[in-house]
């Protein structure tokens, strides 16, 4: 069981891997959940976790974490499992429970399975080891968080079938697998291409794999993507059936939805007419809703912005899984911190979206003229298709991803020979009397009489006999994770630690800055900058333009060159806030007053109201009540009011510190209140910049607030202090 506090063991994980079996197999959905969490009530809801970080707001509703619905999915490929491990981790804390290992580059242009656990090959798993070990840490954090979590990958290239038996034995829940993706986008025969992909397909239903397709392909790939919307549903359909009568369920056939385009054109006109036509084109499929990763350039901002928008639609219109697209699909570099942040968005967004269409209704009238217009383009793309010869016919001639708005034709579509193109001479016909003793197998074959389970001829195949399955360590010397788990462990013996966003200890950082210049003096200006700084490595990751000469701003990432020692690392003290409602209720049972103001000759009074208003935040939302007595007050003054008022405590502003003057007055306040017989009932609190606990306790007081104190840290002390009293 994992504990909380306490990093996840990757030693532990691998140890013994060689015997671990994954404990369950296929895809699981959350389970509903309807009820009240805080008083609010949730209608499209999932269970809630065991173990979770709720959104940052959260605080102020008793710290619930409602669960969304839907399937979250999070992309984490970093090339190490053993760093990916560690963010799934991090990312199903925060609601994610689809993982996807899957990136933008890879596999397809692998021809057969690998051994170990190379970290060179586009940061995918394609290695027994690689998943078994990433499956038995993800069977860890589902017991943690409490819910199952999905792990998926990808069935492509030449490899698939392979992969496919691969994945099926390992317990991976999920993979993207359409054969059309290999034949546009990896160059691989058409006709090899389908064969292979029955063959998967069929493996795929046995384990009980959600599947992805790769429609959003043609999106990413397109010049202008809402002019192929007929395309895609094209490609869906032929995905959708291919896989039925491959012998998939429709439940477990998911279509990769992507809103065709994004603002600055006017999205929702016709990114919602095309959301709709698919769900009524494919009804009893399951949606996959996907942001543009066409559109998404390294602004974190517009990224989370677009994640919104296509947020809405996705409670508008329906869909069962929200996948999350970070800016680092843009970089191409996997970032920590904004999968995270991607799982936010869709958990926010979700969250408050939640019963949106019990209020909000989509004017069908209005949209039906689109959406027709939309289903006949693709029927009509259906019938040429047909005209022409058939599908293979149809990619000769460059029907996909042209960028004309079918039925208009450019002319520059993507072309693949049918009889050409990658292992475009490995298919051969089945023999007639072709038999094959495995089980799960696609098409034909002739068992012998009497044989009812294929592998009932050779005592078992893998998928009956999971202990037939060779486990292979790795191969490879030079780079395996037990030299990378080495590397990390000198470190950590020696105290030592370095920042991240990609890898364990990579010791990166980002920093951003603005400079009072043009685009081109900004980015040399961000890098010198960075350069005297000490770092290395560095690279221009995102820029925006304030304006043309005024301003420019600037992300920049690079390593810093040296650890930090975390055995000399000063600690600061600790300060317990308590939780908003204890504080309230606490007032509410004990109605207290304290007196308050700025000290001698001092007149800076913000910081102290600050303390006090309710508007920021102040102790009076807690139903404190309190005396102002302004600024310049004399000590007498404010003991005398704090007696005359029955206060409970003075709260003593103090900024102005020359002559050491601050110190003088907290000692003559506390020194008064025992003069007047006080100072038991009286609970003395010092605040300003320059003010720390340590300085305060030491001049007399019970405490000391420096900068950065909101009211809470101050109801928070008053809380604990009065009970002590009250003991
Ligand atoms: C997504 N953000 O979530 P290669 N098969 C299909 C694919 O769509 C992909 C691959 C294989 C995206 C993930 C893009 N999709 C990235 C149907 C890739 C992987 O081995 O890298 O060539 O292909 O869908």
């Amino acid at each position: 069981m994992l504990d909380p506090n306490k990093k996840i063991d990757i030693e532990e994980i691998l140890e013994n891997l060689e015997n671990y079996r994954p404990r369950r197999r296929g895809w699981t959905w959350r389970q509903p959940w309807k009820g009240k969490m805080d008083g609010y009530e949730y209608i499209q809801a999932s269970e809630p976790l065991k173990n979770s970080i709720s959104l940052p707001a959260a605080h102020y509703f008793d710290n619930i974490d409602p669960q969304p619905d839907l399937v979250i999915t999070s992309e984490i490929a970093s090339g190490r499992f053993e760093d990916d491990i560690r963010r799934m981790r991090m990312a199903a804390w925060h609601g994610a429970d689809h993982i996807m290992v899957i990136r933008t580059l890879g596999q397809s242009h692998i021809d057969g399975l690998m051994e170990g656990t190379p970290e060179g090959i586009g940061g995918i798993p394609i290695t027994r080891k690689q998943l078994r070990a990433t499956r038995k840490a993800l069977d860890m954090i589902e017991d943690e968080v409490g819910r199952s979590v999905n792990f998926h990958s990808y069935v492509s290239g030449v490899a698939g079938p392979e992969i496919a038996v691969l994945f099926a034995e390992e317990g991976v829940n999920g993979a993207h697998q359409d054969p059309q993706y290999n034949v546009l986008y990896r160059g691989i025969n058409p006709v090899r291409s389908f064969v292979d992909a029955a063959v998967a397909k069929k493996i795929m239903s046995w384990a009980d794999m959600l599947q992805i397709d790769g429609a959003h392909n043609a999106n990413a790939s397109a010049r202008v993507s809402w002019k192929i919307m007929p395309e895609l549903l094209v490609q869906h359909g032929i995905n959708c059936l291919y896989s039925v009568k491959s012998g998939m369920k429709k439940e477990n056939i998911a279509l990769s939805t992507v809103p065709p385009t994004a603002a600055p054109t006017p999205a929702m006109r016709i990114n919602l007419p095309y959301a709709v036509t698919v769900r009524e084109l494919f009804k009893g499929y399951r949606f996959r809703a996907q942001m543009n990763t066409k559109y998404i350039e390294s602004d974190l901002f517009d990224a989370t912005r677009m994640h919104m928008i296509d947020a809405f639609v996705t409670r508008l219109t329906g869909a069962h899984l929200q996948s999350t697209i970070t800016p680092d699909e843009g970089r191409n570099v996997p970032w920590h911190i904004n999968s995270i942040r991607g799982i936010e968005t869709a958990k926010h967004a979700l969250v408050a979206l939640d019963g949106l269409t019990e209020y909000v209704k989509i004017d069908k009238k209005k949209i039906n003229e689109k959406v027709r217009e939309l289903k006949m383009r693709a029927i009509l793309m259906l019938e040429e298709i047909i005209e022409v010869g058939g599908y293979f016919e149809a990619v000769e001639q460059g029907f996909f991803v042209d960028n004309g708005y079918y039925p208009e034709r450019i002319g520059d579509g993507i072309k693949r020979k049918k009889d050409g193109e990658i292992a475009g001479n490995t298919v051969v016909p089945r023999d007639k009397d072709y038999m094959a003793p495995v089980c799960e197998h696609f098409g034909y074959n002739n068992l012998p009489k009497g044989i009812k389970k294929p592998c009932d001829l050779v005592g078992g195949c893998t998928l009956c006999k999971p202990e037939k399955i060779k486990y292979i360590d790795e191969l490879d010397e030079t780079d395996n994770v037990s030299l990378r788990l080495k590397a990390d462990e000198e470190l950590n013996d020696k105290g030592l630690i370095k920042p991240e966003v990609e890898w364990s200890n990579d010791g990166t950082i980002q920093l951003d800055m603005t400079f009072a210049a043009n685009e081109e003096i900004a980015e040399v200006a961000a890098m010198e900058t960075a350069k005297r700084l000490g770092l290395t490595d560095m690279n221009v990751i995102h820029k925006t333009v304030l304006h043309p000469s005024e301003g420019t701003y600037v992300e920049i990432k690079g390593k810093i060159p040296f650890e930090i020692d975390t055995k000399n690392l000063k600690m600061p003290e600790k300060i317990d806030v308590l939780p908003d409602d204890e504080i309230t209720k606490f007032f509410k049972d004990h109605e207290i007053s304290v007196v308050a103001g700025t000290v001698g000759n001092d007149e800076h009074s913000v910081g102290m109201r600050e303390i006090l208003d309710i508007k920021h935040g102040g102790i009076e939302k807690y139903g404190i009540k309190y005396v102002y007595l302004g600024t310049s007050v004399p000590v007498e003054k404010l003991l005398d009011a704090a007696i005359e008022t029955n206060s409970v405590a003075v709260l003593a502003s103090m900024i102005i510190t020359h002559n050491d003057v601050h110190i003088h007055n907290m000692r003559k306040l506390s020194d008064l209140a025992i003069e007047k017989g006080a100072r038991d009932r009286l609970i003395l609190i010092a605040g300003g910049t320059q003010i720390t606990n340590d300085l305060a306790k030491s001049a007399g007081m019970d405490a000391g607030f420096g900068r950065g104190t909101h009211g809470t840290d101050v109801a928070s002390f008053l809380v604990k202090a009065l009970t002590k009293k009250l003991r």
